[in-house]
């Protein structure tokens, strides 16, 4: 047994040296993979632009909607290497999302009416912009379903607020940024009473409306900000997707709608259904709100509040110049503004054209007051000849647009051909075209709705599958298109299936734009953002008890938890804080109790908290649920939930082995030959500028707290060994040799980091 531990320690460090020595040989040529896999020499042009050799990186991060998930999917581009799934809307357990204290707080701020929503149709991302640019900050997303609106910080790519929309049933024009991020754009889509009370559908004239909120975004706080949002009742139009201008349209929004017919279905009343109904005129409305000049009347005082927020009514609008209609093609959807802020494209689901309309053209209808008459509610509307730019034919159900780095480019989704058309909207040519496998709904370019756009890829965003993947069951696989647009015609790189909602729009940004944190400060709450009040540190954990109440606050490092015993009365309530005190990078631990839906995730430095009540007397193991370690499965412990009036009748703990004096010495010689092997990796790391790497200082840092843990143990087992107790002296010698391995571990994977980036000898 002894021998064999000695050995590991040995074998572990040859293990490193000839790793490092030894060159993967490769046994075939390319053409005979190619021959033997079918494939052409376009397939493996392909496969070159988007793989990335082993420990390489993307050059972009893509973060797509999950829809019905609720959640966020994080991928590369160009490899769509798949990174992360936020959770957003939905909890998400490996996150711990949704079953620590900290993000169930999160959770509860989108809580509707008092009620749990655990669930959300995501949409719409936006990066947050500083002067049109993303920034890389934030990252904010609306619910479609429950109209919520959600802000993740990109520092570490967790969900920190939820907000219900006060006045919506439902939205779906967000989220859209202002290019400072000053506001997000939330607009409503199905038309419902604000004031949330019934109204019969036979008053849907008078009594529902639609709305746009623009939520207040407060950036040195990272947090909507409720008390300075401001929403815009709009007429009961289907309103939809929206998009800040910016440049010459700045201080302006622009959101569509379909259904201005105000058709209300009733199939079962025998009346023709909604899809007949609001499709029967020739156009729609796109709505034109200027924010700038709302906002100055909401710090004027000048603007009212409904149930605690501010509301501008229609009537207001109108009055102050806030508000305008535009015609446009039937059933639009996207409502795209082109780089410069000039254009605003439009395409209408059942028209082949895409529509651009000029903004230049739009204000000097606004400033000449040059209307063609007025809505149903009074609302001015601007002619389309007045406000069209041109209109070009782009295939038969066109979508989105997004925008190419070279100027006037343009790509538009064509839902119904299944296609993408590459067009200017500056010339009205179209350039190319490239089938879609199927029936693309978003698509996206690269930084695609910024002022700079960077073009290179595009990414169809696909509502149908069919063939295209191995088959799982009649639920397909999403399928996100990968594709090459820096070159003249369009080429199709890569397929790849999202198995987890229907992904709507996706957002990318250049990786170096981002720079997130790798361990939190250490006691850290990472939903407040600020120091844990329940943060524990090392050698000070402790266990409150009051009547009725247990508080644990306790810690996380390899290979154990303390405390490893928890005992409390039945019908206690229980609260367990945990740090992690580790500073090493991915050194996560988690957490979970049998039976009690808790699952922590501890990532270095966070605090987190579990909280139930003890309801039913019984042992309950709990353990690390990362594997963090070799002795992983022994990062464990017990909760004793004891029943009420229980008295203990054992004294003392038994054990299963006895140990001698022979043991303890054979120990103390493995610990010694570890010494000596942990002793030549400190020389080694010594001897270069390891203080240039941060890395390695994160890790240099974690062996010297392990290095410290040891000398402890070891003086532990010295002293048991003095009082002729070997059955502890040799327990404590082993917790030593414990501490010694990691040690070594984080030795080991600090001099392979320095051997990987080229550290320069120093002495
Ligand atoms: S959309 S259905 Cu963004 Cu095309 Cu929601
Ligand atoms: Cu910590 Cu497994």
């Amino acid at each position: 047994m002894r021998l064999i531990n000695r050995l590991k320690a040995v074998l572990l460090l040859t293990a490193i040296c000839t790793l490092a020595g030894s060159s993967a040989a490769w046994t075939q040529t390319l053409q005979e993979v190619m021959q033997e896999r079918g494939l052409t020499e376009k397939d493996v042009l392909a496969a070159a632009k988007t793989y990335i050799p082993t420990g390489g990186r993307d050059e972009y991060l893509c973060f797509s909607s999950g829809g019905q998930s609720g959640q966020v999917i994080v991928y590369g581009i160009p490899s769509m290497r798949i990174l992360k799934y936020i959770g957003v809307f939905t909890p998400e357990p490996w996150q711990g999302y949704g079953f620590d204290d900290e993000s169930k707080a999160v959770l509860a701020g989108g809580r509707i009416d008092g009620k749990d929503i655990t669930f959300g149709d995501s949409h719409h991302p936006a990066i947050s912009e500083t002067d049109g640019d993303y920034d890389g900050k934030f990252l904010f997303i609306n619910d479609k379903a429950n109209p919520r609106v959600a802000v993740i910080d990109l520092k570490d790519f967790e969900t920190k607020q939820i907000v219900p929309n006060p006045f919506f049933q439902s939205d779906h024009g967000g989220c859209f940024a202002t290019p400072n991020t000053e506001y997000v754009m939330e607009g409503s889509q199905y038309p419902a009473p604000l004031d949330g009370e019934f109204a019969p559908l036979e008053e849907f004239n008078e009594k529902y409306r639609g709305g746009l909120t623009y939520w207040k975004f407060d950036r040195e706080a990272g947090r909507l900000d409720p008390e300075q949002t401001f929403t815009f009742e709009l007429p009961p139009y289907s309103q939809d997707l929206s998009d800040a201008g910016k440049g010459p349209s700045y201080g302006w929004g622009f959101t569509n709608s379909f259904c201005s017919e105000r058709y209300v279905g009733g199939i079962e009343r025998g009346r023709p259904p909604f899809e007949a109904g609001c499709s029967s005129k020739d156009t729609d409305f796109m709505h034109v709100t200027n924010w700038v000049k709302a906002a100055e009347l909401v710090a004027a005082g000048k603007v009212g509040k409904v149930k605690g927020h501010y509301l501008i009514s229609i009537a207001q609008a109108i009055a102050e110049d806030l508000l305008f209609l535009i015609p446009e093609p039937k059933s639009p959807h996207g409502c795209d503004v082109s780089p410069d802020g000039a254009s605003i494209i439009v395409a209408g689901k059942l028209d082949s054209h895409a529509w651009v309309y000029s903004f230049v053209k739009i204000k000097a209808a606004i400033d000449g007051r040059n209307f063609e008459g007025y809505d149903a509610y009074g609302i001015p509307i601007i002619s389309l000849e007045a406000a069209l730019d041109k209109s070009v034919s782009v295939g038969l159900g066109p979508l989105h647009t997004q925008f190419d780095s070279e100027d006037g480019v343009c790509y538009t989704s064509i839902y119904v051909d299944s296609q993408i058309t590459k067009w200017n909207y500056k010339t009205g040519k179209v350039l190319d075209t490239l089938p879609i496998h199927y029936n693309v709904g978003h698509l996206m370019t690269m930084e695609g709705d910024t002022k700079n756009p960077d073009g290179k890829f595009l990414v169809a965003l696909n509502k149908l599958a069919i063939d295209r993947f191995d088959p799982v069951g009649p639920l397909h696989p999403q399928n996100h298109q990968l594709i090459d647009i820096s070159h003249p015609t369009m080429t199709l790189l890569y397929d790849m299936p999202l198995p987890l909602g229907e992904p709507h729009y996706a957002v990318s940004i250049k990786m170096d734009k981002l720079d997130p944190l790798v361990r939190y400060k250490s006691g850290w709450d990472s939903r407040q953002e600020k120091r844990s009040e329940f943060r524990a540190r090392a050698g000070r954990e402790r266990t409150d008890r009051q009547p009725g109440k247990v508080e644990v606050f306790g810690t996380l490092i390899r290979s154990h938890i303390t405390p490893e015993i928890i005992e409390v009365t039945e019908g206690d309530k229980v609260l367990i804080h945990l740090t992690n005190l580790e500073r090493a990078e991915d050194e996560v631990h988690g957490f979970s109790i049998s039976g009690q839906n808790i699952q922590l995730s501890v990532e270095p430095g966070k605090t987190a908290s579990a909280s139930f009540v003890a309801d039913k007397a019984g042992v309950y193991p709990y353990y690390c649920t990362e594997f963090c370690s070799a002795l992983h499965l022994e990062m464990e412990g017990y909760l004793l939930v004891q029943p009420k009036g229980y008295q203990a009748v054992t004294a003392e703990m038994q054990q299963g082995v006895a140990y001698s004096k022979e043991d303890y010495l054979t120990q103390v010689a493995t610990n010694e030959a570890t010494q000596e092997v942990i002793d030549q990796v400190v020389a080694f790391i010594t001897s270069h500028n390891y203080q240039e790497f941060p890395t390695v200082l994160a890790l240099v840092e974690d062996a010297t707290d392990q290095l410290g843990f040891a000398a402890e143990a070891k003086q532990k087992a010295e002293t048991a060994a003095t009082g002729n107790d070997w059955q502890n002296a040799m327990l404590w010698a082993n917790q030593w040799w414990q501490y010694q391995v990691k040690t070594a571990d984080l030795g080991l994977r600090a001099k392979t980091f320095l051997e990987e980036s080229g550290a320069k000898k120093i002495k």
